[in-house]
C-alpha cells in the first residue's frame, strides 16, 4: 500500500512529480479540464479538474497536486460535479463570452463539457456575436468564445516563446489582448498555430479550420521544407490539403511547427503547376507525351556522351527530393553514363560544414541531436539564425535561453536570438576564423581549456597551441570588429559551462574561408572538450527537407552513397557487385565549377538538374546564364517553370514532397518515412521512376518495385552507415545513421568513445581576407539570407498565402547608413556589386550594423544573385553568398553612371 494511492476505488502506483491528474489518466479516468495541456506547465486556474481528498477540507486541483502514497481521492462526486456545473456557468456569462449565440464559432472542449453537463442542448440562440479578427491570413480569433483560460499565452509562452498574447483586466472582465495591438496582425506572431491547437473553445481557429472536411484522410508523412523535419498529420479530401497538423509525440517535432510547415501547402494544387513534359522546340517549350520526353532524354545523352565524353555530363540530384530520387540519379550517372559529375544543392549551401566535420571527426554530419537542446549547459549559436530557418529548433534553443541556458549569438545581424543571448558578438561577415582563434587563444592562455579531453582525444594540440601564441587579440578586435572584452568574455563563459552545444548555419559555410570557419569553431569544441558528449557537440542546422541525405547517397563528385571515396579499391568492389559497372576513380566536378566550365564553354555540354533552380539560387547569375545557354542539353524535373525550367530542352513535371513515397534525412540524420498525401496533377511523375525509365531505356533492367527496394539496396552499398536501415524500421520517428545492422538502435550522439577518424583534429589555420574585402569604391558588405516566411528560390512560398505576409525582397540598411545615403524607408535603390546590378527597395533596420546590409533571395524579380561573385572556398568549393562587397546609388542605374 505504501507506494500506492487509490482513485475511485482502484489502485494506482506513486512516483515523484506524478500529478493526481497523470495518476488518473494511468487508469484511464478522465477528469474534466479547460486550462491544461499534457505538454505544458500546470495553470491551475480553471478549477475544472478538481478533485476530493480524503482528509482534506477542500477539494484539490488535480493538475498540479502532486499524488502521494495513501491519498484516497474520488474524481466524480456531486459536489464536485456541481462544483463543475457552476463553473461552466460562471465561464459562459464571463469577458466577452456572448455563449451559444447564432454564428459563435464555440467549439471543442468546453462545448463538449457543455453538452456533458446539459448546460447546452445544442441549438443556439438569438444575438450577435461580436465580429471576428480576421487581420492575419491564417489566424482568426473571436472574442465572444474566449474564456481567459490562458492555454493560448502559456503554449506561446512555454513553446514558441513569443509572448503575442495578454490578459487585460481581471475577473469577470478579463479579455486576450495582442501584444501592443489589437490584432493578430500587428502582434508578435509567427503563425506557429499552436495556439489554436491548445484552445479549449475555439475562439482561436485558423483558415484551415473553417471548412468542415467530411471524408478526412490522414497521412503521416515529414515536412519537405527544411532540414529539421517535422513529422505530419496531412488531412485532406478530395485530392486537396486541408490541414496538416503536427504530430504531437514525433521524435524531433513533439507537436509543433512553424508557419511553412502548416500552413504553406497550397502549391500543391496551384494553376500553374506542370502537368505533361515540355520539350523546347524552335526557342520554346511545348507539350509532350512522356514516352517522347523520355526518348528524347536518352537520345541526347547518348549522342553527347559518345560525341564529347561521359565527363560532357553532369547532374545535380534534389535535395527536396527523396534519398531514393538522388541514389538513383547519382547511380545512373556513375554506372551508366560513367562520370562521376554528381553533386546536389549541398554544394552552395552546408559543403563546407561536411568537409570541416569530415576532416576533423571522420563524418560529415552533426555529432549531436535536437533532444540537446534540452540537455545542453551553454549554447553557442554561430552564423545561424534558427528562429527564422529552423523555427521548431530554434523555438527550443529560445526555450533553452529563457529557463537561464547560457546563450552566445555570434552572427553580423542582430537575429531574434541575439536578443535572449548573454553575448551577441556582432562581427564582420567573413571574419569568424579570426574570431574563433582569438577565442582559442583565450581558452589557453587562461588556462580554461580542457587539455585532458584535448590531449586524450585529439591531435594536433602543440601546433594549435604555438600557432595560437602569435595570434593577438587586438588585431583579431581589429579584423572583426568586436571588442576584446567581448571575446574574451564569451571564451570564458563556454568555458565555465561547457560542455556547450555548437549550432551552426551558412554564415560559416557559404564564405570563402567555410571549411577554415567550421573547423576553427570545431577547435572550440574540442578545446572545450565538447564533442561526442550529451547535450554538447557540433550540430550544424541543415537546410533543406533532405539536403544531408543527398549529399548521404553520393551525390558528391568525390564520393560514393555513404561517403565512401570513389576511388577506394575495396568500395569499388563493393559497388562493383551491386552497380556492376563503375565510373572511374578520377573525381568529378562540383556544381559551381560545372557551371564555371559551362559558362566558358568548356568541358560540360549537358545537365540533369532534379529540382534545383541555378538560376536564382547559384552565385553570379550573369555567369550561371551564360552557362545555361552554352549547354546542348538541360534536362529539368520541377513542379513549375522555375528561372532555370526557362533555359531546359527538356522540363519533366516532378512530384512534390506532399506526393510521394520515399524517404528524408534531416539535420541530425534521422531518415524518416514520407509518404503520399495528394496525387500530383495531370501526369507528374515522382523523381525515382523518372530516373529509372531512363535507366531502362539505356538497356539497364533495374526492375525497383517501390522506394522501399531502393532503399534495400542503399543498405547493402553503405553497410557501415544504413545496413540496418529498412523501411518497416522506420515507424514511428525513422532511424539515426549510423545504424549497421538490423538490430541497431540508430545513434543519436556521434563519436562518443571515439572520433569516427580516431582522434578529433586541431587546426591551425590563419584568417585570410576574401577578394570582397576592402574593395576599393564599394563601401558596403552584402549578408544574404533567408526569413521565416519564404523558402529559398520560392517557388512553393510564393504559391501560398505566405504572399500575404512577405511579398518582396528588401535591402535591410542600418539608419545611419541610410541617413549618410539619404535614403528613405520603402524607397527602392541601385545596389551594385562587380558582378552585377539591381533594383531593390529598402528597409530600415538596427537589426543590422552600419557598414553591413542584408537581403533576401526568395523572389525572382530581385535577382539577388546578380550581385554575387565567383568567389568559392577553395577545399569545399562553396560560394561566398554571405560577404560581397557592394555600392549604393540613389540616383539610379549603377550600370550608366
Ligand atoms: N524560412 C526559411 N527557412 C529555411 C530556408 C529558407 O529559405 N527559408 N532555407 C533552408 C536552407 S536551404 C538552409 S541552408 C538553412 C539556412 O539556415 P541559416 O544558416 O540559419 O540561414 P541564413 O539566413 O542564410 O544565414 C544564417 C546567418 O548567418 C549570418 N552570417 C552572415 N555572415 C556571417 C559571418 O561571416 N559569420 C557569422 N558568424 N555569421 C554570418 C547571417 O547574418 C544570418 O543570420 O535554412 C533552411 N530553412
Ligand atoms: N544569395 C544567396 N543565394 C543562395 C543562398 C544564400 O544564402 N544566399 N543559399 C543557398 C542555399 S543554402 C541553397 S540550399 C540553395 C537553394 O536553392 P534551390 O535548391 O534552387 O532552391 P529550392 O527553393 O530549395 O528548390 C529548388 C527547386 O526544387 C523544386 N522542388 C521542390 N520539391 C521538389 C521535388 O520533390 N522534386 C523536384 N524534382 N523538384 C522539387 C522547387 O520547385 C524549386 O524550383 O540556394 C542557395 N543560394
Ligand atoms: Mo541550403
Amino acid at each position: 500500500m505504501i507506494n500506492k494511492a487509490t482513485i475511485n476505488g482502484k489502485e494506482v502506483p506513486v512516483s515523484s512529480g506524478l500529478t493526481i491528474l497523470d495518476a488518473a489518466k494511468v487508469l484511464q479516468l478522465e477528469i474534466p479540464t479547460l486550462c491544461h495541456a499534457d505538454h505544458l506547465q500546470p495553470e491551475g486556474g480553471c478549477r475544472m479538474c478538481l478533485v476530493q481528498c480524503e482528509g482534506k477540507d477542500r477539494p484539490v486541483a488535480s493538475c498540479h497536486t502532486e499524488i502521494e502514497p495513501g491519498m484516497v481521492i474520488r474524481t466524480h462526486t456531486p459536489e464536485i460535479e456541481s462544483l463543475r456545473r457552476t463553473i461552466l456557468t460562471l465561464y459562459e456569462g464571463s469577458g466577452e463570452m456572448t455563449g451559444f449565440t447564432e454564428g459563435s464559432v464555440m467549439s471543442g472542449r468546453f462545448r463538449d463539457l457543455m453538452e456533458t453537463y446539459r448546460l447546452w442542448n445544442g441549438e443556439s440562440e438569438p444575438g450577435e456575436p461580436t465580429p471576428t479578427d480576421e487581420s492575419h491570413p491564417y489566424l482568426r480569433f473571436q472574442a465572444d468564445a474566449c474564456i481567459t483560460c490562458r492555454l493560448c499565452l502559456n503554449v506561446c509562452e512555454q513553446v514558441q516563446g513569443q509572448f503575442v498574447f495578454g490578459i487585460e483586466n481581471r475577473g469577470p472582465h478579463s479579455r486576450l489582448v495582442f501584444g501592443a495591438g489589437d490584432e493578430f496582425a500587428e502582434s508578435p506572431c509567427v503563425a506557429c498555430g499552436a495556439c489554436i491547437d491548445v484552445c479549449p473553445t475555439g475562439a482561436l481557429f485558423d483558415v484551415d479550420r473553417m471548412t468542415i472536411v467530411e471524408e478526412a484522410k490522414h497521412t503521416e508523412t515529414v515536412c519537405g521544407y527544411c532540414g529539421v523535419g517535422c513529422r505530419l498529420d496531412v488531412v485532406s479530401e478530395k485530392n486537396r490539403v486541408r490541414r496538416i497538423d503536427p504530430v504531437r509525440d514525433a521524435a524531433v517535432n513533439r507537436g509543433h511547427l512553424c508557419v511553412k510547415g502548416r500552413y504553406a501547402h497550397a502549391w500543391h494544387h496551384s494553376e500553374d503547376r506542370l502537368t505533361t513534359p515540355l520539350i523546347r522546340e524552335g526557342g520554346s517549350l511545348r507539350e509532350a507525351s512522356w514516352e517522347e520526353a523520355l526518348q528524347y532524354i536518352t537520345d541526347r545523352l547518348n549522342q553527347i556522351r559518345e560525341k564529347f565524353g561521359p565527363d560532357s555530363l553532369g547532374a545535380f540530384t534534389s535535395s527536396r527530393s527523396t534519398n531514393e530520387a538522388c541514389y538513383l540519379l547519382q547511380k545512373l550517372f556513375r554506372s551508366v553514363i560513367q562520370t562521376n559529375n554528381v553533386d546536389c544543392c549541398a554544394r552552395v549551401c552546408h559543403s563546407s560544414t561536411a568537409l570541416a566535420l569530415q576532416l576533423v571527426t571522420g563524418t560529415g554530419a552533426a555529432s549531436a541531436s535536437y533532444t540537446d537542446f534540452e540537455k545542453a549547459g551553454c549554447i553557442v549559436v554561430a552564423g545561424a539564425n534558427p528562429t527564422e530557418a529552423h523555427p521548431v529548433a530554434g523555438a527550443r534553443i529560445k526555450q533553452a535561453a529563457l529557463n537561464g541556458v547560457p546563450l552566445i549569438v555570434i552572427d553580423p545581424r542582430r537575429i531574434e536570438l541575439a536578443e535572449y543571448a548573454d553575448a551577441h558578438l556582432q562581427l564582420l561577415p567573413g571574419t569568424n576564423v579570426a574570431l574563433f582563434n582569438g577565442m582559442a587563444k583565450v581558452l589557453i592562455e587562461e588556462n580554461l581549456a580542457n587539455l585532458e579531453y584535448a590531449r586524450e582525444r585529439t591531435e594536433g594540440l602543440e601546433e594549435l597551441v604555438e600557432f595560437l601564441e602569435r595570434v593577438s587579440l587586438t588585431e583579431v578586435s581589429l579584423i572583426t570588429g568586436v571588442a576584446e572584452d567581448e571575446i574574451v568574455f564569451a571564451a570564458r563563459l563556454i568555458a565555465k559551462h561547457a560542455p556547450a552545444l555548437f549550432v551552426h548555419g551558412l554564415g560559416l559555410s557559404e564564405l570563402m574561408q567555410g571549411t577554415a570557419s567550421v573547423m576553427t569553431l570545431c577547435n572550440l569544441g574540442m578545446l572545450t572538450g565538447s564533442i561526442g558528449k550529451p547535450g554538447a557537440g557540433m550540430l550544424p542546422l541543415r537546410g533543406q527537407n533532405n539536403v544531408q541525405g543527398s549529399a548521404d547517397m553520393g551525390s558528391m563528385p568525390t564520393h560514393f552513397t555513404g561517403y565512401q571515396p570513389v576511388d577506394d579499391p575495396d568500395v569499388r568492389a563493393l559497388f562493383q557487385e551491386y552497380w556492376g559497372e563503375l565510373p572511374p576513380t578520377k573525381p568529378g566536378l562540383t556544381s559551381t565549377l560545372m557551371l564555371q566550365e559551362a559558362a566558358k564553354g568548356n568541358q560540360i555540354k549537358g545537365l540533369w538538374l532534379m529540382g534545383e533552380d541555378v538560376v536564382q539560387s547559384d552565385p553570379n547569375q550573369t555567369e550561371v546564364v551564360r552557362a545555361l545557354e552554352n549547354l546542348d542539353l538541360i534536362i529539368v524535373q520541377d513542379l513549375f517553370i522555375s528561372e532555370t525550367a526557362k533555359y531546359a530542352h527538356v522540363v519533366l513535371p516532378a512530384c512534390g514532397f506532399l506526393e510521394q513515397e520515399g524517404t528524408f534525412t534531416n539535420g541530425e540524420r534521422r531518415i524518416q518515412h514520407v509518404r503520399p498525401a495528394v496525387e500530383a496533377p495531370g501526369e507528374s511523375r515522382p523523381d525515382w521512376v523518372v530516373v529509372c525509365q531512363v535507366a531502362e531505356l539505356m538497356g539497364r533492367s533495374w526492375n525497383y518495385d517501390s522506394p522501399a527496394d531502393v532503399m534495400e539496396e542503399i543498405a547493402k552499398v553503405a553497410p557501415n552507415l544504413f545496413g540496418g536501415v529498412r523501411y518497416d524500421r522506420l515507424a514511428p520517428d525513422g532511424l539515426q545513421w549510423p545504424c549497421p545492422t538490423s538490430s541497431h538502435p540508430g545513434t543519436s550522439t556521434v563519436h562518443e568513445e571515439r572520433f569516427l577518424r580516431g582522434k578529433g583534429k586541431l587546426v591551425a589555420v590563419d584568417y585570410e581576407a576574401s577578394p570582397e574585402h576592402g574593395v576599393e569604391g564599394f563601401d558596403y558588405l552584402l549578408v544574404t539570407g533567408r526569413l521565416l516566411e519564404h523558402y529559398n528560390v520560392g517557388t512553393m512560398t510564393r504559391r501560398t498565402p505566405q504572399q500575404d505576409l512577405i511579398d518582396r525582397d528588401e535591402l535591410e540598411i542600418n539608419p545611419i547608413d541610410a541617413a549618410n545615403e539619404g535614403i528613405r524607408e520603402g524607397e527602392t535603390v541601385s545596389l551594385g556589386s562587380r558582378w552585377g546590378e539591381i533594383d531593390v527597395p529598402v528597409r530600415l533596420s538596427t537589426r543590422i550594423a552600419p557598414g553591413t546590409l542584408f537581403l533576401t533571395f526568395h523572389y525572382p524579380e530581385s535577382n539577388t544573385n546578380r550581385l554575387t561573385g565567383p568567389t568559392l572556398d577553395p577545399q569545399s568549393k562553396c560560394p561566398q553568398f554571405k560577404a560581397t562587397a557592394v555600392r549604393i546609388s540613389t540616383k539610379g542605374s549603377l550600370i550608366h553612371d
